[in-house]
């Protein structure tokens, strides 16, 4: 590994941007086409709104090696697809024995993880909560309110993202809203082994 100088980024609390020497992300709803359960949903925002941006992410660049502890914000823009809430692709890493943590600065949110097996689990957050992702869980957020969810996140810098697994198969619990409320329900879509 090339010996490095110390550096420091900006992270403005409110906006969530991190800046300067990042790589800005943007997901959109296309990027994310099956992903949503309504698929009707889907085609009717598409259709009368546009390719909705879903949300964004600012990573600080760093060569993605071990002994690097990569580290981003995140954006995650407030509203629903059909019933269910805004969230992230979501991934497990491809070192699948790699954690992350996770630090809520705006907004109210869910973080939820899920083992290969099915099992899931949901942490809320807010702003200050430090939420543990530990290794061999995958990870999504959800933006349950009505402003932007904005969190930090910090991960060894050899695990990589493995997105393929949850593409094909989905997480087995989704976050819609009902009643007015955030309820976790069962992904009739889930795909195990
Ligand atoms: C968090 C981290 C990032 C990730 C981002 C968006 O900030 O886990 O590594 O890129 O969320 O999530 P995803 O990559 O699953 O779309
Ligand atoms: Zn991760």
């Amino acid at each position: 590994m090339q010996l490095m100088e110390p550096f420091a980024t900006y992270l403005d609390f409110k906006s969530g941007t991190l800046t300067p020497g990042t790589t800005v992300i943007q997901r959109r709803l296309s990027h994310m086409r099956g992903m949503y359960l309504d698929t009707a949903a889907y085609n009717r925002i598409m259709q009368e709104e546009g390719d909705r941006l879903i949300y964004e992410v600012y990573t600080v660049d760093l060569a993605e090696e071990a002994g690097q502890v990569l580290h981003c914000t995140t954006i995650l823009y407030p509203g629903k697809v059909g019933d269910e809430f805004h969230m992230t692709k979501g991934h497990y890493h491809a070192l699948r024995n790699r954690g992350e943590v996770y630090l809520g600065l705006e907004g109210q949110g869910y973080l939820l993880l899920q083992l290969e097996d099915g099992t899931v689990r949901s942490v809320p957050m807010q702003p200050g909560t430090a939420a543990y992702v530990p290794p061999y869980w995958a990870h999504r957020t959800v933006n349950v309110g009505d402003t932007p969810f904005i969190f930090f996140a910090a991960w060894p810098g050899d695990s990589g993202h493995d997105y393929g697994t949850i593409e094909r198969m989905g997480f087995a619990k989704l976050m819609i809203e009902r009643d007015g409320q955030p309820v976790l329900v069962e992904n009739p879509r889930y795909r195990s082994g």
